[in-house]
């Protein structure tokens, strides 16, 4: 099949012009999506499950009368993993294992330390105590992201991990609900869109009021994080999956070609992109592009996605892509050169660096051990992966002795007098040695 994906030259008198453009992606925000999303948050905030039971219903085709049957306790879990391929389940546990023991070495700890006077500082690190982990339902349910969302949270000791997600027709997705068991999910409420996030936001009196919810979800879903977000915390809105591929034109061509398809398969807006220093390399993996998508039951959203936003660029120098690959600050960067440990150093904007030729980002979406959920839309500029720090926050702490207080009051007192705070200056004065 032909495909007609975007093909550069840095030498292009527009190139940077043309890749501002390439790289351009807003997400929708409709004054309609908007409207209704209000609604429905108001909605299950006041009338708490009537609303939830409610809107499940009309959204998702089904016919609940009470709140218990959205519930799915562990025990449910555990019987959903006796359906499921022995071989998935096997799969899932092994890269359970590996995201955890990747996520323990990001645990951190509290410290403080004591000054001369017997002063102590410090900072006290506590997990979350409840957390909502949104997981879609129909084409984009993964049961890998049910992993890479729920592992952090596990690992950071967070108290209570409610899972939502919505079974539309009632049928449920086995595989998620085992990923759900494997992981170490407490309950799963089947319940999804913005209805499922204002109830985990607020509270009903079936499911309980979290403090944090993580995990993607559709325009309503982002909409209605966004809504929320004061009310309880929220992990970053993601964007369509990217993949930058660099290569220095001694990679397979059918392997890149397959690396570009793996991002452009998850849907029509994701975003591959393959920059190499060898233009007839580039030629190459357009002609296994457009062989090997003949057999891909997902060609149709593959070739959507390459000729919407993917592109070919040819580049003069290593230097010159790494400078482009720094403007795309691609949620997944491979390097597949020769010594891409002398590169990787330079790479400053990427969400996840996968180095040499035998790592396909395929293995870090399953088990390699980093999280999947990674900074898109150029976001990694300014932010990180999903981590057991997500799930962690801190509090200072602060234990003076009375020398340290008579020394700190003679700097708060003008402060607080400065600020013309007198209660502020004196409570602090009070606690002078030679005043007390
Ligand atoms: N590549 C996706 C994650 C994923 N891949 C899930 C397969 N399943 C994140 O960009
Ligand atoms: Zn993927």
């Amino acid at each position: 099949m032909q495909l007609n994906i975007r093909q550069f030259s840095s030498k292009d008198a527009n190139f940077r012009k043309d890749l501002e453009q390439l790289l351009s992606w807003e997400s929708v925000s409709d004054t309609r999506v908007q409207k209704s999303v209000e609604e429905i948050v108001n909605r299950v905030r006041l009338e708490g499950d009537a609303a939830l039971i409610e809107l499940t219903n009309k959204f998702d085709r089904r016919s609940v009368s009470s709140a218990a049957e959205l519930v799915i306790e562990a025990d449910e879990l555990a019987q959903a993993a006796e359906r499921v391929d022995s071989k998935i389940v096997d799969a899932l546990k092994q890269a359970a294992e590996r995201v955890k023991s990747y996520h323990e070495r990001q645990v951190q700890p509290s410290w403080q330390y004591e000054e001369a006077d017997g002063t102590i500082l410090g900072q006290q690190i506590t997990p979350l105590d409840r957390v909502g982990v949104y997981v879609p339902g129909g084409k984009a349910a993964y049961p890998s992201s049910v992993l890479m969302n729920v592992m952090p949270a596990k690992v950071a000791g967070v108290g209570e991990i409610v899972m939502v997600v919505p079974t539309p027709d009632s049928e449920v997705n086995d595989i998620v609900l085992t990923a759900a068991h494997v992981a170490g999910v407490d309950r799963v409420i089947t319940v999804g869109g913005a209805q499922a996030v204002a109830a985990l936001a607020y509270g009903t009196e079936t499911v309980p009021k979290v403090d944090k919810i993580v995990g993607p979800g559709n325009i309503y879903v982002a909409t209605a994080k966004r809504m929320v977000f004061g009310a309880v915390g929220i992990d970053m809105i993601a964007g369509p999956s990217e993949i930058l591929v660099v290569s220095d034109g001694e990679s397979n061509p059918d392997w890149i070609a397959m690396d570009l398809f793996s991002q452009a398969e998850h849907d029509e807006d994701a975003q591959s992109i393959l920059i190499s220093t060898d233009a007839a390399f580039i030629e190459k993996v357009k002609v296994s592009m457009e062989r090997q998508i003949d057999d891909m039951s997902r060609q149709e959203i593959i070739k959507t996605s390459l000729e919407g936003r993917g592109a070919l660029i040819h580049v003069e120098s290593m230097e010159e892509a790494v400078e482009v690959a720094n403007i795309v600050a691609a949620e997944h960067l491979e390097l597949s050169i020769a010594n891409p440990e002398e590169w990787v150093g330079k790479i400053r904007h990427a969400g996840a660096i996968f180095m040499g030729r035998y790592t396909p980002e395929a293995l870090g979406d399953y088990c390699a051990g980093p999280n999947h959920v990674l900074p898109t839309s150029g976001t990694a500029r300014f932010s990180s992966p999903l981590g057991v720090y997500d799930f962690q926050k801190r509090s200072s702490i602060i234990f003076c002795s009375h020398e340290g207080a008579s020394e700190m009051a003679k700097i708060a007192s003008p402060l607080a007098r400065g600020e013309s705070l007198e209660a502020h200056a004196l409570s602090a004065e009070f606690r002078m040695i030679d005043k007390a």
